[in-house]
């Protein structure tokens, strides 16, 4: 029987997801794509009356602002957002800043969809000689975590899952469990971890999923928090356009 509601949103587009590089930890900004994106995820879940007792986002600015874009939108900046870099988009490693259609023409398409998709294998470090490590790892935001031991030189899914999860379990389903109407604004594979585990996808089901950006998404739950039938992944937009949107996000590793 469904009992609990949870919506999550992938950011809208971001300057670098428009410039195609793989972005990670690089805090770029949204594009006016993307704001615009944020703006029509925040009316789609005003027409369809969602009001949240709490927020959840990553520590980058691209996720906090489609965030604030949609609390403005329905009218609820005031409710208590909590930011984590446990919600934080997956570290590309030393792939972070590259164009991804120019590394599938350099390395193969295929050794991108691994880098890109595949479960466990992940990119290559960034190294100290990276040109964006000293601008990520000495970035204040990190003075609260992750500590130097966790903190990332690069993450496959599974290791983003590995950080995830335990704010979702420890920090989140105790708020679902207590009644409490949630969204989350995140990123593209910080979400695909979230929704393997709620939808028990096996390691290669998730390969195929690709989110959109800026399109909110419901789930809803039993009281073990397992999907209802039909309770999974309910993007709040027209099916073509979501549709669409996701083979664009599948297509972004194909060289030109
Ligand atoms: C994208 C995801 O992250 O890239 O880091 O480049 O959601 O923060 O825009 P986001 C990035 P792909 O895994 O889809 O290549």
């Amino acid at each position: 029987m469904a009992k609990y509601k949870i919506v999550m949103v992938r950011h809208g587009e971001s300057e670098w997801n428009q410039k195609n590089l793989f972005c990670g930890w690089f805090d770029a900004n949204l594009s006016d794509k993307g704001k615009e994106e944020a703006l029509s995820a925040g009316k789609a879940l005003k027409d369809a009356n969602y009001k949240f007792d709490l927020a959840y986002t990553s520590v980058l600015t691209r996720a906090q602002n489609t965030l604030k874009s949609i609390l403005e939108q329905i009218g609820q900046t005031n409710i208590p957002i909590t930011k984590t870099w446990r919600l934080n988009e997956r570290h590309y490693g030393g792939l972070t800043g590259l164009n991804k259609a120019e590394t599938a023409a350099k390395y193969g398409e295929e050794q991108v969809a691994i880098w890109r998709r595949s479960f466990d294998i992940p990119p290559p470090a960034m190294t100290p000689d990276h040109p964006y490590y000293d601008q990520i790892v000495k970035d204040p935001r990190y003075a609260d975590g992750p500590s130097e031991a966790e903190f990332p030189q690069f993450e496959s899914l599974k290791l983003t899952i590995a950080r995830t999860l335990p704010f979702w379990n420890d920090t989140i389903v105790p708020q679902i469990k207590a009644g409490k109407s949630i969204l989350i604004a995140a990123h593209g594979n910080s979400l695909r971890g979230i929704v393997k585990h709620l939808d028990e996808m096996s390691d290669e089901q998730i390969m195929g999923l690709n989110l959109p950006t800026g399109i909110p998404f419901v789930y809803t739950l039993d009281e073990h928090l397992k999907p209802v039938p039909n309770g999974s992944l309910q993007f709040l937009g027209d099916p073509e356009t979501v549709k669409k949107a996701m083979e664009a996000v599948a297509a972004q590793g194909k060289a030109k």
